[in-house]
């Protein structure tokens, strides 16, 4: 791991299919359009972005639920060809920003970060843990499922085989949860994976808590970090356009200083902007949650840092 990358690549992913609401796979568009690409390169970035990912490989595919989990076959597609082109990216030493699209998108962005960077470890903000297995899932959306695959828990999917679990629990840490289910609890306890909830944001403070995240996944701080962003770990009242809003979520600040301090490490190699959703909420809401998006990975890329 040598520099930090000095050109970004968007990887827009106009994706739904880890989820049952529709307009999500317009979020990474609605992002491009309110002019992301002219903000990085005005922050000093050589951006690449030849347009959204187009999912050709997925058209044919009939796919009913293997046991519980919706849409496996789509999904597993998806997240293998996203896997190919971030992976591709960063080994080249650029800067992926993937933007989804629903979260389970991050199965193939974080296979891709390891493929380049094996000893990557992995900040995930979010309301929800999205940990749930094949076996512990309710929904059956697999955008609550994708941490789990990347750890390689619960019983083994073929169509998911491609997945490596190269993801090591000791190098995930959460911030932001709020709404997590009950065996997704076990899973982190059983795991011992470390996760700060809102609870501990409002005991210890924003600063404080990305400090232990990072004493915890990266202590030398000399790993590379994949920073998987999903837009509902912010209060609704920040961003009302999401697919499964909860309460009591991160201020505009607090999000915005993670963002900040992953920068300012220094070992930034990859970032989603996930679950944005242009279709819920009205437009003046709409506008407000692509404009945080925009401005969340603006200070991830070293905007706000004098
Ligand atoms: N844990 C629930 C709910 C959920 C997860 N991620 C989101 N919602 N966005 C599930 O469906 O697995
Ligand atoms: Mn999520
Ligand atoms: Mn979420």
């Amino acid at each position: 791991f040598l520099s930090s990358p000095i050109t970004a690549a968007i990887v827009g992913c106009p994706f739904s299919g880890g989820q049952p609401r529709v307009g999500v796979d317009q979020g990474p568009i609605h992002m491009v359009e309110a002019g992301l690409v002219k903000q990085l390169t005005e922050l000093g970035w050589k951006v690449k972005f030849d347009g959204h990912h187009q999912f050709e490989e997925v058209n044919a595919i009939t796919d009913p639920p293997i046991g519980k989990l919706k849409n496996p076959r789509l999904v597993s597609a998806v997240t293998k060809a996203v896997a190919n082109v971030v992976g591709g990216h960063a080994k080249k030493g650029e800067l992926p920003i993937t933007l989804g699209g629903d979260h389970s998108l991050a199965m193939g962005t974080i296979s891709g970060t390891l493929e380049a960077y094996p000893d990557a470890c992995v900040i995930w903000i979010d309301a929800h843990a999205d940990i749930n297995t094949a076996d512990t899932t309710d929904s059956g959306n697999i955008h609550g499922m994708p941490v789990s695959f990347l750890l390689g828990l619960g019983s083994p999917i073929p169509e998911f085989s491609w997945v490596k679990p190269a993801l090591k629990p000791e190098r995930l840490v959460y911030i932001g949860l709020r709404d997590i289910d009950a065996g997704e609890k076990r899973i982190l306890k059983e795991n011992n994976i470390k996760a700060f909830s809102m609870h501990e944001v409002d005991r210890y403070g924003i600063g404080k808590v990305v400090e232990m995240a990072l004493d915890h996944v990266n202590p030398k701080r000399t790993l590379p970090i994949h920073l998987s962003f999903d837009v509902d770990a912010l209060d609704p009242s920040v961003a009302p356009s999401t697919g499964t809003p909860v309460r009591g979520g991160l201020t505009f600040r607090e999000g915005h200083y993670i963002c900040e301090a992953i920068w300012e490490t220094g070992l930034l190699v990859a970032l989603d902007l996930m679950e944005v959703n242009p279709s819920l909420a009205d437009a003046a809401s709409v506008k407000q949650t692509v404009t945080v998006g925009c401005s969340l990975v603006r200070a991830a890329l070293g905007e706000t840092l004098l």
